[in-house]
């Protein structure tokens, strides 16, 4: 007879806040400080990408898909909140090994064909691996959120060594970036009744189905432009 397996105790639940990990860091003040470091140049690295991708290809064509590109280090906060919630260690060599969006660079692009275009021109560079990609655009996510998530690695160069670093590149369209932004403000707004929440997520819900359907007739409109010249 099968032996029943027994089960693996779950891992204890470690919470813990701000404090205890800014005291952490400054422990390791010189590790922290430089791996905060290596991400700023990693994303430093993708955010050249696409600037030099923007300068070519305003040379090129008449129609130039990148809009604006922000790159940020994610804040201690969301931090915190994130290692909390995936239950990940307080040190260093966890949160490099866990966590892959520390560095972040999002470009806007005016269309949506344009996000897919740029993903391929990144990912056919022979310096970057792709680690995980999320299509949010094709799946939006429940509330109504839309965006290419691409987790890339792209090597750093130190001067004695080359070091593989991990950026998170979101890749969306003006439209879809005005609605994130501003559903990332209102989620952050405490003390709203229970009925007006649910009421304010149905109604960002049809906002975003909204402005997905204005981007395609805006890429619609553009197509036809395009076969008229
Ligand atoms: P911040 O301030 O940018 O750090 P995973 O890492 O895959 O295990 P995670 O972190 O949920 O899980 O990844 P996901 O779903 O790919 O999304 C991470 C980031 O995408 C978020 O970062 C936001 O920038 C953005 N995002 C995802 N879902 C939503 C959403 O519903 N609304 C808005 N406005 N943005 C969203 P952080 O960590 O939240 O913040």
């Amino acid at each position: 007879m099968l032996e029943k397996r027994k089960k693996k105790a779950p891992l204890p639940l470690q919470i813990f806040g701000k404090d205890e990990f800014l005291a952490m860091a400054e422990r390791n003040a010189k590790p922290y400080r430089q791996l905060m470091s290596f991400y700023r140049c990693a994303a430093m690295e993708i955010e050249t990408k696409f600037r030099v991708l923007d300068e070519e290809l305003s040379l090129e064509s008449e129609h130039n898909p990148i809009e604006s590109i922000k790159t940020r280090i994610k804040s201690v906060d969301s931090l915190v909140r994130k290692m909390n919630r995936k239950n990940i260690p307080l040190d260093i060599k966890s949160i490099e090994e866990n966590i892959y969006d520390i560095a972040g660079v999002r470009v806007i692009c005016s269309f949506p064909e344009d996000i897919y275009f740029l993903e391929e021109c990144l990912l056919k560079q022979d310096d970057i691996t792709l680690i995980e990609r999320k299509d949010y655009i094709a799946s939006p996510k429940p509330g109504g959120y839309r965006s290419l998530h691409l987790i890339v690695e792209v090597p750093i160069f130190l001067q004695n060594e080359k070091r593989p670093m991990k950026v998170e590149v979101q890749l969306r369209t003006i439209a879809m970036d005005f609605w994130a932004s501003l559903e990332h403000k209102l989620r952050y707004k405490k003390n709203l009744d229970e009925a007006l929440l649910e009421a304010l997520q149905k109604e960002l819900l049809d906002c975003s189905n909204k402005s997905a359907e204005l981007d395609l007739r805006m890429e619609a409109v553009r197509k036809q432009i395009e076969s008229f010249r």
